[in-house]
């Protein structure tokens, strides 16, 4: 029925353009693959990231060897950090985004048009719809996240 899909069209996920891919001018590219799909844009802002939100966002690697310098590189410029809505949104994100090594990303996947290394891979996209709660509510305020009717959303969930 309309309520559960307009329900499921619900989900949330958080996408960042990471430093080099602000800096190499890709936001808008990045922003069109997500809108031209059918989600919606329900937060956005420009960040300085400080290691303290880092951490915490890439907690799970804490052990890794390159845990500071993805600290480094990901405080090295403003990040573009968004909240998209819709339909199996985290599943999709990531296959739009691709592999985490750039070089296993297939062409047509952000990081596979876009990147090479994997220490330089242009975007996050969360990787459940746990991780995605917990990092929404890390990098935004409730209430920098819009509620709104997107024109076209009955084009763009179950029917
Ligand atoms: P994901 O970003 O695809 O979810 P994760 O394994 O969670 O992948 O790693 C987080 C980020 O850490 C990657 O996107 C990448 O920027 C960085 N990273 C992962 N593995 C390596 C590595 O082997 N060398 C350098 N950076 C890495």
């Amino acid at each position: 029925c309309l309520v559960t899909a307009l329900q499921n069209a619900r989900e949330r996920t958080l996408i960042a353009v990471k430093p080099d891919g602000v800096q190499r001018r890709l936001v808008g590219q990045i922003i069109q693959r997500f809108e031209q799909r059918g989600f919606k844009l329900v937060g956005l802002k420009m960040v300085q990231a400080s290691h303290g939100i880092l951490s915490e966002h890439y907690g799970e690697l804490r052990t890794k060897p390159f845990f500071q310098s993805l600290l480094t590189y990901m405080s090295s410029g403003p990040v573009v950090v968004m909240v998209w809505e819709g339909h199996n949104v985290v599943q999709a994100s990531r296959k739009m985004v691709g592999q985490t090594n750039p070089a296993e990303a297939p062409a047509g996947t952000i990081r596979g048009d876009f990147s090479v290394h994997v220490s330089r891979n242009v975007v996050h996209a969360s990787d459940s719809q746990e991780g995605a709660q917990k990092e929404i509510q890390l990098w935004f305020q409730g209430k920098d996240l819009l509620d709104w009717d997107c024109c076209d959303q009955i084009y763009t969930i179950e029917v």
